[in-house]
């Protein structure tokens, strides 16, 4: 077929580098930019194929989110906006891995499995961060350009959804958000201009772009300071969600006076996390879990003025610190909370068990999913004429917060929107929602080994079942220590182990991490 023989003369143009083995990962493919040329090619041609079979637009995004500037990456998005089906997954990793001589066999191999009729038309969608990418041949269908990755993923939903979530553009994307956020912050009386104002690093990625885009969309009810704008810095390099994150500090090239409220991007905007430095030089986090925690006791009490009987709960990972889940199961009562193995397509797929499922990794990560009967007994509430006014309000502020969140992907652009929202209702300071609860002191390290993948885990990653010996080690090192927790886990995008500690001081925390290191090594 002159198709095929098209393929095999066009792939030759893109080699796979001789013994480059790599692994469709919890993000797609990820690593040195200079290895991923056929990696874009091949992925061009899966997701054409996914496409005829889905019957659907597929998404294709070029990113490598908060991963250094010399990286790059590039992950299939499916029809509903969601991450890949994990068994196309695998046909990802054999495509990528195949030799020249195998990659046709390989495809009509996935052609043959999946009974793809290849006269259906395809239908591609791409999209990529700032990050230069040397071959762009295979970007032949309808090429966003620069987005950020949530938007992508919005767009893909809309697409496929017949404009029902939106329209596929990222117009529509801004008019969709930011008409929710007016309306949200219409319920907000007498907001000062230190209220409206926010500091933004935008991890000199694609997010800061977007925002500048975005900010006359807001009609000044936000008015964003932005740093790390991308004109000097690197992509990601000390600054952004990641680095703020680990290294629980602000990002260099922001300059802020105490107690102002700021917040992170990461490098394709798809996480974020709020901070404040204190009058007397202490650093404030406020990430993933405190956002949960906000958004979630928000959506709480709008249930209870209403008097509608929905599920809520909150999903997090390992990661989570442990006083929000304490203060989550125990104090809030938002039940259940549940744990999942670290990657949003875990967090996703739990959440989607809800009526509404709030989920955030502590890195920043995370959105809210409102099930079709959630958002079906929202609207039929605000056609009741029988609801009093305070009934109507927290109706119509449901239904905007569906409306400002990207439920297709964690989106630090929808994220910061609603809980600037969330702020401006509640009347509350950046220091009053840190106080909710406060943070056990904690520790996140990374430990190159020589095969990470001799570790392998249980219980949502929180216990190691190999190599022998080492939880019985990390359990007695624990042990030693007060309100203390640990684990470690083989990283799914770096070839490194993760190790994270809990105890109930810093230094306690770093002594702890320090001694769990050594057991892994
Ligand atoms: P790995 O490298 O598997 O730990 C990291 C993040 C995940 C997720 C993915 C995808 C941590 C500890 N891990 O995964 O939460 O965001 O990247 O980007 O933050
Ligand atoms: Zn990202």
């Amino acid at each position: 077929m002159a198709l095929f023989q098209e393929v095999s003369k066009q792939s030759s143009l893109h080699p796979k580098p001789e013994g480059l083995v790599l692994q469709y990962g919890t993000a797609g493919f990820r690593t040195k930019a200079k290895h991923l040329d056929h990696i874009m090619f091949r992925m061009g041609l899966l997701a054409t194929l996914r496409s005829k079979q889905t019957k659907a637009t597929i998404g294709v995004m070029v990113t490598a989110s908060h991963n250094p500037e010399e990286d790059n990456g590039v992950k299939l998005i499916d029809p509903m906006g969601e991450m890949l089906k994990p068994l196309w997954e695998s046909y990802a990793t054999q495509l990528a891995n195949a030799e020249q001589g195998d990659l046709l066999p390989t495809l009509k191999d996935v052609i043959n499995k999946e009974a793809i009729d290849m006269n259906q038309e395809a239908n591609v969608f791409v999209g990529k961060d700032t990050r230069y990418v040397k071959n762009c041949s295979f970007l032949t269908q309808k090429n966003y350009g620069l987005v950020t990755t949530p938007q992508l993923h919005y767009m893909v939903c809309c697409q496929n959804t017949q404009g029902k979530y939106g329209e596929a553009t990222v117009e529509g994307y801004y008019r969709k958000l930011s008409k929710a956020f007016i309306q949200l912050t219409k319920n907000a009386s007498n907001r000062t201009d230190d209220q409206k104002h926010l500091c933004v690093d935008g991890a000199n990625g694609i997010g800061a772009l977007k925002v500048r885009e975005m900010e006359s969309h807001l009609q000044r009810e936000l008015q964003i300071s932005l740093f790390n704008d991308g004109s000097k810095g690197k992509l990601n390099h000390q600054c952004g969600a990641d680095f703020v994150k680990v290294q629980q500090k602000p990002p260099t090239g922001i300059k802020v006076s105490p107690g102002e409220r700021c917040c992170s991007f990461d490098g394709d905007a798809d996480r974020i996390v709020y901070y404040f430095t204190d009058s007397d030089g202490t650093f404030h986090l406020l990430d993933g879990d405190k956002m949960a925690t906000l958004i979630s006791t928000f959506l709480k009490e709008l249930l209870t003025q209403v008097g509608l009987d929905l599920k809520i709960a909150v999903v997090q990972t390992a990661y989570a610190n442990g006083s929000s889940t304490h203060y989550l199961e125990d104090t809030m009562k938002v039940l259940p909370v549940r744990c999942t193995k670290t990657g949003v397509k875990h967090l996703h797929h739990a959440a989607q068990e809800f009526d509404i499922g709030v989920y955030f990794e502590a890195n920043g990560h995370g959105t809210v999913l409102f099930s079709q009967a959630a958002e079906e007994k929202i609207q039929q509430l605000l056609e009741d004429s029988n609801i009093n006014d305070k009934q109507k309000r927290a109706a119509l502020l449901l239904q905007n917060t569906v409306n400002i969140i990207n439920q297709t992907v964690g989106d630090a652009i929808s994220d910061m929107l609603l809980i600037e929202a969330i702020l401006a209702i509640k009347g509350m300071t950046v220091q009053q929602w840190d106080a909710i609860y406060r943070d056990l002191p904690n520790r996140q390290l990374k430990v190159k080994v020589s095969d990470r993948r001799v570790i392998d885990t249980t219980d949502a990653e929180r216990r190691a079942v190999s190599p022998a010996g080492l939880q019985e080690a990390i359990d007695s090192t624990v042990k030693k220590y007060t309100q203390a927790r640990s684990f470690v886990r083989p990283s799914g995008t770096e070839d490194v182990v993760r190790v994270y500690t809990e105890a109930d001081t810093q230094e306690n925390a770093d002594a702890l991490a320090h001694e769990v290191s050594l057991a892994v090594f």
